[in-house]
């Protein structure tokens, strides 16, 4: 069963408790920042994890933004656009490609059920996830199904990393041009 109350993610892009209703808020915020900036230029995505045996491991992407194409990137959901991946993680995030991201309160994801809500979790879920990165603080292995801190094609369905961060920054060719 899944380990008490959820605690903190570190290092994920909201950064705080899912449980809590600050989340919708925090995570539009975050989401409308992101945007801002990613429509500056061509923006690459990095995520470096850790799990509990201290082993470490990333996913790159040479493509990213969050509402690159929406008239109104907060009405339209923030659609994720992610490509060109290399790392040693697997990748976990290309199927996210295109989803919107739903939150408990905001269901943009193309399951019958929230996606946010039944993982526990807030994501660019489609149906539901590969990656859900801010899944429950559940400490490694877990007998809970895919509600923590997931990155499937590393460590699965059942284990919740211990550390994850999402940076980006401009592409060199953006930042040449
Ligand atoms: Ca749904």
């Amino acid at each position: 069963m899944s380990a008490g109350p959820p605690s903190q993610t570190p290092g994920s892009i909201e950064g705080h408790e899912n449980s809590s209703p600050r989340l919708c808020y925090d995570s539009q915020e975050r989401l409308k920042q992101i945007h801002a900036l990613s429509i500056q230029g061509n923006y690459e995505l990095r995520i470096d994890m850790e799990d509990f045996e201290n082993n470490t491991a990333y996913a790159q992407y040479g493509t990213f933004g969050v509402g690159l194409f929406s008239v109104d990137p907060d009405d339209d959901g923030y659609p994720l656009t992610v490509g060109d991946y290399t790392g040693n993680a697997g990748d976990s995030l290309l199927k996210h490609n295109g989803m919107k991201f739903t939150t408990k309160d905001r269901d943009n994801d193309h399951s019958e059920n929230n996606c946010a809500s039944f993982y526990h979790g807030a994501w660019w879920y489609r149906n539901c996830h590969t990656s859900n990165l801010n899944g429950q603080y559940l400490r490694g292995q877990h007998t809970s199904y895919a509600d923590g801190i997931e990155w499937s094609s590393w460590t699965g369905w059942q284990y919740s990393l211990k550390y994850a961060e999402m940076k980006i920054r401009p592409t060199r060719e953006a930042e040449s041009k």
